[in-house]
């Protein structure tokens, strides 16, 4: 019970601030040796694009495609759909497209609607007996129409998975938290939340099993919705995307006009 209620805690206390993160790190004294202070590898990373770019690439690690129908545009002098606003807020926009611009090159090759934003961060999150904890934690205001698909996940690409969703809406108003641990081993936590369009918090933390497992503890707004284990995720680096795909999955067809997501506090920490 004791252990439960400081899971439920940790989400909150390590998202407040690196004090808070130390405290964190004690809470979990069992499993951490040593009270090591927590290291922040991304933190206040949407103040302005010189500091942005020290910690974000635009699109995804592979290119510009995925297996939606929008298709990534962003650079450091395109900011049609990847810019950011005051008070430390980055905005995925996407736009309906009218030409033809053929299909996506990622399988299964849906043909592009949109123009639209994804960032991943330069860090790569990877648990290892050095750091065997990492917290990944964002604020959000996400679109559920139908036709949008907002995400913020961790993946490995060579080979996947492992993959961890933490925050990913698929064209209603739930939030699905998902383990990969092979293509058709997946675990899912699914949350209807009444007004995603608000800012929440959406929180992974990624703790060692034994040498080949990862806990992944879920955290929506600082409550424990579960966790999953992560077989076989121990030393595999993973990406951390944020995403506005298009369709797919999350129906269609999808707005005609603009579709927004908000991001900010965005962090990401280890001990
Ligand atoms: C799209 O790709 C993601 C990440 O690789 C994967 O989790 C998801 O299952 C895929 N969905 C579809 C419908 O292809
Ligand atoms: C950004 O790139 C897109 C796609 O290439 C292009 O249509 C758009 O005009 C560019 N915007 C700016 C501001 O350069
Ligand atoms: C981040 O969260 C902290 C703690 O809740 C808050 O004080 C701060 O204003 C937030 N920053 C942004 C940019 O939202
Ligand atoms: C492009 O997408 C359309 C519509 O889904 C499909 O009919 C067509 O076969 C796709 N083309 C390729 C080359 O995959
Ligand atoms: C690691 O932990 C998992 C989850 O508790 C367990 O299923 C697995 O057998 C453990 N593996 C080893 C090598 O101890
Ligand atoms: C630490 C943190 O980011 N807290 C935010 C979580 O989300 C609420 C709104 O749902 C904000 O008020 C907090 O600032």
């Amino acid at each position: 019970m004791e252990e439960a209620r400081q899971h439920r805690q940790l989400g909150r206390r390590a998202l407040i601030s690196g004090t808070a993160a130390l405290a964190a790190s004690a809470a979990l004294a069992v499993k951490a040796p040593a009270a090591h202070a927590a290291e922040f590898l991304i933190q206040n990373s949407f103040t302005d694009y010189a500091t942005f770019e020290k910690s974000w690439n635009y699109l995804y690690p592979w290119g510009p495609d995925h297996n939606g129908t929008a298709r990534m545009v962003g650079s450091s002098t395109n900011h049609s759909q990847i810019y950011l606003g005051s008070g430390g807020v980055l905005t995925l926009k996407a736009s309906r497209i009218s030409g033809n611009e053929g299909n996506s090159t990622v399988t299964p090759f849906l043909p592009i609607h949109y123009h639209s934003g994804t960032v991943h961060a330069k860090q790569r999150i990877t648990v290892t007996d050095q750091y065997p904890n990492w917290i990944v934690s964002g604020d959000f205001q996400v679109p559920y129409s139908t036709g949008t698909w907002p995400a913020f996940w961790l993946t490995a690409t060579n080979p996947w998975p492992p993959e961890a969703d933490i925050m990913e809406y698929m064209g209603g108003p739930q939030v699905h938290m998902n383990t990969f641990r092979t293509a058709t081993d997946k675990s899912s936590i699914t949350v209807p939340v009444a007004s995603p369009g608000s800012w929440h918090n959406y929180t992974a933390w990624l703790t060692r099993t034994n040498t080949t497992d990862v806990a992944i503890h879920y955290y929506l707004d600082n409550v424990k919705q579960g966790m999953h284990n992560g077989a076989g995720f121990m030393g595999k680096p993973m990406y951390l995307i944020f995403d506005l795909q298009m369709e797919g999955p999350s129906g269609s067809s999808g707005p005609g006009g603009d579709t927004y997501c908000h991001a900010r506090n965005v962090s990401v920490q280890r001990w």
